[in-house]
């Protein structure tokens, strides 16, 4: 049972409402794909320092391009949840007034439907050398086969998986439009992120400054639980298919 407040209510009710999502890895927990930060995370088993940084990478691609195809592989093989699946509902419902901010690398919300997708870490499908930046292509990584060396097609350099790593700058385009987002929405939801993580944990902020209503759903507490104006406990995958009952089409 999930308590939805009379405000939140309303403003899913709302014929003008604009809507800003911003998810984080637990919305895909329940697809099988692991958060970073939770206990059974990647960073408990691994170091964020010797993987999810350039340095970290051009000291030994290798050990970095593995972790990947390990990752992508995962994804191949998952799909998307009963949360994914009502986030696009929820757009659909909302066409035009809603903007779905994913620090997720792993394309999930698009594969369930989604179409106003800003990917503010890049996807993991993508891979770009890192001498001439161009990227390869797409079929380039269902082509590969273990041992094959990712090297770019043209100048024969590193190949590097399309995703923000620390110290890097997010995509400046999608970065904006983010930013936008939250400015100008009434209704911000943030979902299955720990908001560790700047500059996205701050959009949460941004959001509430602006006039929205800020709305966490996560198993746990966050360092951003306090500043919100409602927080709805449970899995992503419970709790967006309930929230989604307020919306007057699925009545
Ligand atoms: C469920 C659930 C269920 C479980 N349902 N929920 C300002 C202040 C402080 C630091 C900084 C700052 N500005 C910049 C920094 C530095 C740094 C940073 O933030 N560091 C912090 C760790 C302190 N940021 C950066 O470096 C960023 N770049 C930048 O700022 O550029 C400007 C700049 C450049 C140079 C110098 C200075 C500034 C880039 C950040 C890139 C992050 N990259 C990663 C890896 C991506 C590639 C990959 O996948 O390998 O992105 S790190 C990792 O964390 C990944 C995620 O997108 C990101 C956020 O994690 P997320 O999604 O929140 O996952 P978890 O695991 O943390 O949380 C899961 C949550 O789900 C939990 O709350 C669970 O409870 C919940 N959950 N099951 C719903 N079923």
């Amino acid at each position: 049972m999930v308590n939805v407040s009379e405000r939140l209510k309303e403003l899913l009710a709302g014929r003008s409402t604009r809507v800003c999502v911003l998810t984080g890895a637990g919305v895909s927990a329940e697809s099988g794909v692991p958060t970073f930060r939770d206990k059974d995370g990647l960073w408990q088993k691994f170091r964020p320092e010797e993987l999810a940084n350039m340095k970290a990478f051009l000291a030994n691609p290798k050990l970095v391009w593995d972790w990947y195809e390990h990752r992508r592989k995962v994804i191949r093989d998952v799909k998307p949840n009963a949360g994914h699946e009502a986030l696009a509902r929820m757009e659909a419902h909302f066409t035009g007034r809603f903007t779905l901010v994913t620090q997720n690398v792993d394309g999930l919300h698009a594969r369930a439907g989604s179409k106003n997708i800003l990917e503010v870490h890049g996807n993991i499908m993508r891979s770009f050398c890192v001498s001439c930046e161009k990227f390869a292509d797409e079929n380039f990584l269902l082509n590969l086969r273990e041992g094959d060396k990712a090297e770019c097609g043209d100048c024969g350099g590193l190949l590097r998986p399309d995703v923000v790593w620390f110290g890097e700058m997010l995509p400046a385009k999608v970065w904006q439009k983010s930013v936008e987002a939250a400015e100008s929405c009434d209704l911000f939801f943030t979902i299955g992120t720990s908001a560790a993580v700047y500059p996205a944990a701050g959009l949460p902020m941004v959001a509430g400054e602006n006039g929205a209503y800020v709305v966490e759903i996560n198993p746990q507490e966050t360092e951003i639980s306090s500043h919100v104006d409602e927080c709805l406990r449970g899995p992503s995958a419970v709790v967006l298919p309930e929230v989604l009952k307020h919306l007057p089409m699925e009545n």
